[in-house]
């Protein structure tokens, strides 16, 4: 079948709402498109587990140090489900990892910042998980079928490290002047940094026309963006906490709340590798992998051996 007619087909099924699965004809921007994206997401799961890991030794009781534990181990998690999923486009996780480790792919923005107190923990699981929350219940209705698959069990997962983190903050929220002010702080760090996570503005985002005809994505960065601010600053306000925007204001008539414009230079910059913690991000990222050379070996003897084909990377 000619490409022009695979292509109309491909679409349509697009438009019935069907997803499209690994072994479906699907045209190379596509692939290419969700290689991309899905491989983003998975390096972002992995470097995410660096700015919480460095609380857990310090977590301030044993429940704390546990739950911690727990949202940290499932980001990994996060992360081979996502590697899985973008190995079904014929790309080779190995391939991806070096990508990462050598500077060349990006992951999000978010885990170039610091983690300078413990309610940085809280406002961590409050906020970027809960932006994660709202980008990635969208992803679970992409047309890729292992990508939409993947989203719905990470979302679960996501709803608790949200819960865990926003009841940290609600905790602090109430609790000595010195705790309020250490979680305020953080509110004010992280905001900005947050509302970046949902990428440019539409008109700046050169990806979006293409992933919203196809479906990889069903709403846009603005209005995703915009969803977050107006589920988020009434839980901020519950719990006697300030958004750091003083051009904030509810509009009753569209029922959103309008924000102050975004530091773009500060986006691109972080994105492009000069933010606060890109280069230790990297250089922990290197560290571990060659700490765990031997268990990819010891996996790959192993899987020799058993006639397997060994998918450790
Ligand atoms: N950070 O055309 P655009 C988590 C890049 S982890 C870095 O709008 P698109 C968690 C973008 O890649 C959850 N780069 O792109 C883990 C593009 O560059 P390239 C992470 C960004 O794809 C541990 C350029 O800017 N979630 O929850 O249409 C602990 C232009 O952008 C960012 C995901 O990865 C950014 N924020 O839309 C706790 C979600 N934004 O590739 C929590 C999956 C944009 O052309 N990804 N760029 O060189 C997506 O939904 C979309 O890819 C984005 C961007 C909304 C991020």
């Amino acid at each position: 079948m000619e490409d022009k007619k695979r292509l109309e087909e491909f679409e349509a099924r697009i438009q019935r709402g069907e997803k499209i699965e690994p072994k479906d004809w699907m045209p190379e921007r596509y692939r290419k498109q969700l290689i991309r994206m899905i491989s983003q997401h998975a390096h972002s799961e992995v470097v995410g587990m660096l700015p919480e890991g460095n609380w857990i030794t310090r977590a301030p009781s044993l429940r704390r140090k546990l739950v911690l534990l727990a949202k940290v181990q499932d980001e990994a998690g996060h992360g081979l489900y996502l590697y899985s999923a973008a190995e079904t486009l014929g790309v080779d996780r190995q391939e991806l990892i070096e990508q990462l480790l050598e500077g060349k792919a990006k992951y999000s923005n978010i885990f170039n910042y610091p983690t300078l107190t413990w309610a940085d923990i809280g406002v961590i699981g409050w906020l970027v998980d809960g932006a994660a929350i709202v980008n990635q219940t969208m992803l679970a209705k992409s047309s890729y079928g292992p990508y939409s698959r993947a989203m719905i069990r990470i979302c679960k997962e996501e709803n608790f490290h949200k819960r865990q983190g926003y009841e940290i903050v609600a905790t602090m929220a109430k609790g000595t002047p010195e705790q309020k002010k250490m979680v305020q702080d953080a509110v004010n760090r992280w905001w900005w940094p947050s509302l970046m996570m949902f990428g440019p503005h539409d008109t700046d985002s050169p990806n979006s026309g293409e992933l919203l005809r196809w479906k990889v994505k069903t709403k846009t960065n603005d209005e995703l963006r915009q969803r977050f601010v107006n589920l988020t600053v009434p839980q901020a306000h519950a719990v006697g906490l300030t958004i750091p925007d003083p051009d904030l204001k509810y509009n009753p008539e569209t029922g959103n709340w309008e924000f102050g414009e975004i530091d773009w230079d500060e986006f691109w910059r972080v994105i492009k590798g000069d933010g606060p913690c890109n280069r230790e991000r990297m250089r922990a990222r290197r560290k571990a992998h060659e700490e765990g050379a031997w268990v990819r070996e010891a996996a790959a003897a192993y899987a020799a051996k058993h006639g397997m084909k060994s998918r450790v990377a």
